[in-house]
């Protein structure tokens, strides 16, 4: 017996400045109903969908900044495509930045929700790797500040029965570190949904922009075939406000393989057949981390290189300190 799920990469091109919620919700819309017209159960969105992505930029004034932020989820503007999941049957994934009110205290969070097939929100994930800076860097040709405007998520990362599986999310910057998949996938996730917003020229490390396309499958080929989980990586690409972002949105099977993926830089779906036993499958015959994960010796081997355990980045690595 196999579970199979459906699911439809929502590829999302570039979003002006100027482009209203309204707009946007128009095109998300538009994919999702492409997913449907396709088979898919469930429909993946980029991260910060919404919007263009502002970290871009600098912004010094509070009520501007909280302009690019959404106060409550679903609101008036994103009803529609709750109510169009519940009326298709198809559940979907969304990033977007979230203002939150917590104990009396404005936070910003970088967010993505889970919404089933009914359009009820099943979860949600605040990112947590946060890439860039907290101050502007006058010398580069664009910003990324996302460390100014976004709290680090505090609702680490989480997996849920959903789709006939265990679905975990993580966002953008999130998939370069194994940390991230090995922490799903210790709660179950058999697939794990990301929306990524990265640029083609890395202003921290120049010398790596002929390789930000591989760079981005190769963290997720890994992620899935060391887990044994389907992942489904969904880029905001193009050309957006002066910086070109990648695509080549993809699904991967736990083998590591791609089995679907963009070929535009524009609003495009492709989508996969996905067999959730098969994560079942790599995680029973190959991993077993319950059996096979050696911890305590990786502790010994810390140990006798001399370091600490929890020790920050190493002073001779100052290139990490701030990017
Ligand atoms: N949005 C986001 O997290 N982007 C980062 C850019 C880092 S520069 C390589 C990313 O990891 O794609």
């Amino acid at each position: 017996m196999s579970r199979m799920l459906t699911v439809g990469a929502a590829q999302f091109g570039p979003v002006s400045r100027t482009e209203t919620r309204q707009d946007v919700v128009n095109r998300l819309l538009d994919l999702l109903r492409q997913g449907h017209a396709r088979g898919c159960q469930l429909v993946v969105f980029t991260e910060a969908a919404l919007t263009a992505f502002f970290p871009h930029w600098l912004i010094t004034d509070e009520a501007e900044l909280d302009g690019w932020f959404e106060r409550e989820m679903p609101s008036p503007v994103t009803q529609p495509l709750f109510d169009e999941a519940a009326r298709l049957g198809v559940g979907f994934h969304l990033g977007y930045a979230e203002l939150a009110w917590e104990g009396g205290e404005k936070r910003r969070y970088n967010s993505a929700i889970l919404v089933d097939q009914r359009g009820r929100i099943l979860g949600k994930y605040r990112k947590i790797h946060l890439p860039g800076y907290d101050s502007p860097q006058p010398e580069q040709p664009f910003q990324n500040l996302e460390k100014r405007y976004f709290a680090v998520g505090d609702l680490g990362f989480r997996a849920w029965p959903a789709f006939g599986g265990m679905v975990g999310v993580c966002i953008c910057n999130d998939r370069r570190w194994p940390e991230t998949y090995r922490a799903l996938a210790l709660q179950g996730a058999e697939m794990v949904l990301l929306g990524y917003n990265t640029p083609l020229h890395n202003p921290a490390l120049p010398s790596s922009d002929p390789l930000a396309n591989f760079h981005n499958h190769l963290c997720m080929q890994a992620g899935a075939y060391q887990n044994g989980l389907w992942v489904v990586g969904v880029a905001k690409a193009g050309l957006e406000e002066g910086v070109m972002q990648i695509g080549q949105s993809c699904i991967i099977a736990p083998s590591g393989e791609i089995v679907a993926m963009t070929a535009t830089l524009e609003d495009e779906l492709v989508t996969a057949r996905c067999d959730l036993d098969l994560a079942t499958l790599y995680r029973a015959k190959l991993w077993n981390f319950a059996r096979n994960r050696r911890i305590e010796h990786y502790g010994l081997i810390t140990e006798q290189r001399g370091e600490e355990r929890g020790k920050g980045p190493s002073p001779d690595d100052p290139a990490h300190e701030e990017s």
